[in-house]
């Protein structure tokens, strides 16, 4: 053989189509795929997201080589490992000595700093391409939010759908007439709220094996892995995508954004995972999910809001990550300093919603949209907990979390801390909201009726605690204005109330050990 083109595949980029394997000959490539210890403990990931990745990236390599390909796959026990990923493509060069580095670019703004430095170190070329599994470049949303004050969501998403013609008349206009079916995706869990169960992978010899390996070294990581049953393979993805378009997506729409005590899945597709390694294509998703609208097999309400999540949230997260790095890490526009408790990780809390969102983050590393956004979040807002703290926490615990999707998700969209540039206001809210979108209340040692004292749901006094602590920052935003003519309706007494019920409420928080998140130390 002639000099090959090495080809890194990063733990993320587990599609056969990827661009760095396009136009390529199976007979001058080399497959790279490496397992390395700063991978698995910049953060000290959920144990299942790990054995997720491992066993996802030995599938993905395994059928590479069935198919023909030649992978040199690095194993985390290779006595030799380098442990990082430019370490070891500096030994792959050495090993292989190719002609060319031919690698897509990373999802994480970390990982890209250090590709960045490849051209220097090795002996050969790189070339670092664009990665087209998603519909917009970097480069087209850089365009797009260029200029703008707010890059509101709304008017990206109908930009996609028009690129994409997902939903869109011959005419060039919304499928139903309306652009958005958002109202229609927040029925309150009433009456039976049994949704299908989604197909289990049960761990196969593969899997097996790493789970020792991750029990073995990452024991001390947060999370369980006695129910991994993720899908590690294209084939288990295709199998969870096929029962969720058949079987859920009707009432997806509909029960959105409700909440049930111990039902972990409900009408979500659980395919964030298989989306993000990349053994799923979100615009082929798309397409078969407005397939079903289109024979009438699912309504609009539900096909719309999931087209909405991924082609619209989905890409302009990504779109939003790339344009507001590196600041958003650092971002704190709210000044929120506190620390994060320590119940964010052993779920100990008397607040059932709370405790019922971390005991599925724990055992499953994941939680659905609106437990992640209206509970974990709107408590993480509300009480001021450090957004760096916030946002390392949501990296660890959910098996789809990647910097690029997650810190968006965290810093702009719970946390407000990039002062507005993705939300039009903070998703702040009150236990009523909790109350009426789940069944969580009725059996809590809380009560949302209570507002203040004994017994109170503690999101009630520290939503009016977050509202008066920030007026300054949020007065003038028209959309959250009048709620201060409600604050200022109140007695100075009732003020004083809800403000020392919150301030006690704050005071009894445990700070969370250190060694969580980060190595000691880091
Ligand atoms: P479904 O409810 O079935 O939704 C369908 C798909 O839409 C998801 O699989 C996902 O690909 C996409 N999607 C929906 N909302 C978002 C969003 N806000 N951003 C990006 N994609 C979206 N999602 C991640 O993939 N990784 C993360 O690290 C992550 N962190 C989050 C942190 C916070 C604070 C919040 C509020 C949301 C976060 N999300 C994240 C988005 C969302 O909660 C998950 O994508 C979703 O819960 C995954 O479960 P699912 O596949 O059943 O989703
Ligand atoms: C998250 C993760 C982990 C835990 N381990 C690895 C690994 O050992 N090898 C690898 O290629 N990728 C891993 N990943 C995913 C990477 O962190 C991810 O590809 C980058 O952050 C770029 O998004
Ligand atoms: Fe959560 Fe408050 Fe309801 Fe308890 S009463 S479940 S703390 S919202």
């Amino acid at each position: 053989m002639t000099a090959p083109v090495l080809v890194p595949i990063l733990g993320d980029q587990l599609t056969n189509t990827l661009a760095s394997l396009k136009g390529m000959t199976k007979d001058d490539t080399v497959v790279l795929m490496m397992e390395v210890w700063d991978e698995a403990t910049y953060v000290k990931h959920h144990k299942a997201k790990i054995v997720l990745i491992f066993s996802a990236m030995r599938h993905f390599a395994a059928e590479l080589e069935a198919d023909g390909w030649t992978v040199d796959y690095v194993r985390l026990d290779d006595p030799d490992n380098a442990g990082s990923f430019t370490g070891e493509v500096v030994r792959a060069v050495e090993r292989h000595e190719p002609e060319r580095v031919r690698v897509v670019e990373p999802g994480e703004w970390r990982v890209r700093a250090a590709m960045d430095e490849w051209a220097d170190k090795l002996a050969c070329p790189v070339e670092i391409l664009p990665d087209d599994r998603f519909v917009c470049s970097i480069a087209e949303f850089a365009d797009w939010a260029d200029g703008r004050d707010h890059l509101t969501m709304e008017y990206f998403y109908r930009e996609i759908r028009r690129k994409t013609g997902l939903l869109m008349t011959a005419d060039g206009k919304p499928a139903g007439g309306a652009w958005n079916y958002d109202k229609e995706n927040r029925k309150p869990p009433k009456g039976e709220m049994v949704a299908p169960e989604r197909p289990r992978f049960e761990p196969d010899d593969t899997t097996a094996e790493v789970i020792a390996l991750v029990e073995d070294r990452f024991g001390d990581h947060f999370g369980s892995l006695d129910n991994f049953d993720w899908p590690v393979t294209r084939d288990q993805a295709e199998k969870a995508a096929d029962a969720f378009l058949a079987r859920r997506l009707g009432k997806f729409g509909d029960y959105e954004d409700a909440m049930v005590h111990g039902a972990d899945q409900l009408w979500h597709s659980l395919l964030s995972t298989s989306i993000n390694l990349g053994l799923l294509d979100p615009l082929e998703l798309c397409r078969r999910a407005e397939a079903a609208y289109d024979a009438g097999d699912a309504p609009l309400n539900s096909v719309e809001g999931f087209i909405r999540q991924i082609v619209g949230w989905r890409e302009y997260i990504r779109g939003f990550y790339w344009h507001q790095m590196p600041a958003l890490a650092e971002a704190n526009a709210m000044g929120a300093h506190r620390p994060l408790p320590e119940f964010y990780w052993t779920g100990e809390t008397d607040m059932r919603c709370v405790a019922d969102c971390i005991r599925s983050t724990r055992d499953n590393a994941h939680a659905h949209h609106i437990q992640r956004l209206m509970v974990l979040g709107n408590f993480a807002l509300i009480a001021g907990f450090d957004p760096q703290q916030v946002a390392d926490w949501y990296l660890v615990v959910y098996a789809d979390a990647y910097e690029w999707v997650e810190l968006p998700n965290v810093a702009a969209m719970i946390l407000y801390a990039d002062g507005g540039k993705l939300a039009t206001k903070p998703y702040a809210a009150s236990g009523n909201y909790i109350n009426k979108m789940s069944d969580y209340c009725g059996k809590c040692a809380y009560s949302p009726n209570v507002k203040t004292g004994e017994g109170a749901c503690p999101f009630n006094p520290l939503y009016w605690h977050f509202m008066d602590r920030n007026r300054a920052a949020l007065e003038k935003n028209h959309r959250i204005g009048r709620i201060y003519s409600t604050w200022d309706r109140m007695s100075d007494d009732r003020r004083a109330e809800y403000l020392d019920s919150a301030e006690a409420i704050l005071q009894g928080l445990e700070p969370a050990r250190e060694g969580w998140a980060r190595s000691e130390g880091d």
